[in-house]
């Protein structure tokens, strides 16, 4: 591939980044407070906004509407806020598992409180989504049980439909609903979307606007991620991705972390249908959604970006005629050595260069490092937290 093609390609990838991955969160045993850690959506944006300055490719940003928009606060002006900062509010997040009253459920729970309050929530969510511009309602549901029995599967499937239904054609024309799985957490016996395919059918049975949201970090250890990802994108339901890494469960590492090659494999299946099968890869949602429980959460998050864009340069490497050649001689080893050449080539260079011609620092980490933003905005948010009278979070400090 030629420098000038693979530059073009990486102009064009854009990686959003989570309003929730600038602040504090922890797991259930606990969370490490950091000073730098953002509180409000101001200091989020500012983050989210630093991100893009160092590497170019974060334009938008995620929002949890529970989280990021005060009842009764113009979401216009939010908006604006991002908009000072360089960026854009991406996909919208309502928040349908926090509430006491979901204690049982959102839409799939047989408590109709439940069910009309997440009705109403996510409602809400499509007007603030109208008012930022955001073209991305973004689902995720920690509906389940936890025991045999609790409740009845295909009951609470049928909720699920009939809720899916209304809210997709409560959208504008021009808005996408993203209908993420999770195989657990925090259900312990079965979640109401547990895999690819039971959101691939939701999302089919919702209306033409809905996809399948991947989250890397949702899936069983054995599970051939890339192979999902092909057959969604040659059943064109492929929303888009969350990126993370994950050793164990769930999702709460930076990007390639533990498996760059899983992540290099799943942009090789998208370059391949877009070079081999002409397919519209250009409106995936790329998104991180990860929350840093212990690295530094804006070092954390340029990680995660700049890991992604180099994976994906890894993949668009890939001699794909070479390819083609090797699997119709059925020779394994040449096939997969088109992939392994790719993934061994170092593409840092070329990133550094792609950098330095759009006038960015060619190592963001260190350019970040080296600015000061963070020592600036820990001495700000240390003395917001001294002026509101919130403490270290210690009890030995
Ligand atoms: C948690 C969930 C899911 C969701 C994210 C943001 O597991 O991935 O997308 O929170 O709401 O990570
Ligand atoms: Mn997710
Ligand atoms: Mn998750």
């Amino acid at each position: 591939m030629e420098k000038d093609q693979l530059f073009s390609l990486l102009d064009d990838f854009k990686i959003e980044t989570p309003s929730w991955g600038y602040a504090d969160t922890g797991t259930r045993f606990g969370k490490f407070l950091q000073p730098t850690a953002a509180v409000t959506i101001d200091q989020k944006l500012a983050d989210a906004g630093t991100v893009h300055r160092y590497t170019g490719c974060c334009p938008t940003v995620a929002v949890h509407v529970l989280w990021d928009f005060s009842m009764g606060v113009d979401a216009t002006a939010t908006a604006q806020v991002a908009s000072r900062n360089g960026v854009r509010i991406g996909a919208i997040n309502p928040n349908l598992f926090q509430d006491q009253v979901y204690k049982f459920g959102s839409v799939a729970s047989p408590d109709e409180r439940a069910q009309a309050h997440a009705h109403r929530h996510v409602n809400d969510s499509i007007h603030i989504a109208k008012a930022v511009g955001s073209k991305l309602l973004s689902l995720w549901f920690a509906d389940g049980t936890n025991y045999p029995g609790q409740d009845d599967i295909v009951t609470r499937k049928q909720r699920m439909h009939g809720a899916l239904r209304q809210w997709h054609d409560a959208m504008p024309d021009d808005m996408t609903m993203l209908v993420e799985y999770k195989p657990f957490e925090p259900a312990f016996y079965h979640t109401d979307i547990a895999d690819w395919g039971m959101a691939y059918i939701f999302a089919r049975e919702a209306g033409p606007n809905a996809k399948v949201l991947v989250d890397s970090g949702h899936h069983y250890q054995s599970q051939n991620i890339e192979q999902i990802v092909a057959w969604l994108l040659d059943e064109q339901m492929l929303g888009g991705f969350h990126f993370n890494d994950r050793k164990y469960a769930d999702d709460d590492l930076t990007l390639g972390s533990i498996d760059p090659y899983a992540v290099f494999r799943i942009f090789h299946e998208i370059r391949t249908a877009a070079e081999w099968r002409n397919s519209d890869v250009s409106q995936i949602a790329y998104m991180v959604d990860q929350s840093h429980n212990l690295k530094p959460k804006i070092e954390a998050m340029i990680q995660t970006v700049t890991t992604a864009q180099e994976m994906f340069a890894k993949a668009c490497l890939v001699d794909r005629d070479k390819l083609r050649d090797a699997q119709s001689r059925m020779d394994i080893v040449d096939a997969e050595s088109c992939l392994r050449d790719a993934f061994f080539t170092d593409v840092r260079p070329l990133l550094a260069e792609w950098r330095k011609r759009r006038n960015l620092d060619p190592d963001p980490l260190v350019a970040y490092r080296a600015g000061g933003y963070a020592q600036r905005i820990a001495r700000e948010r240390e003395a917001a937290r001294a002026a509101s009278g919130g403490g270290s979070g210690s009890a030995y400090a």
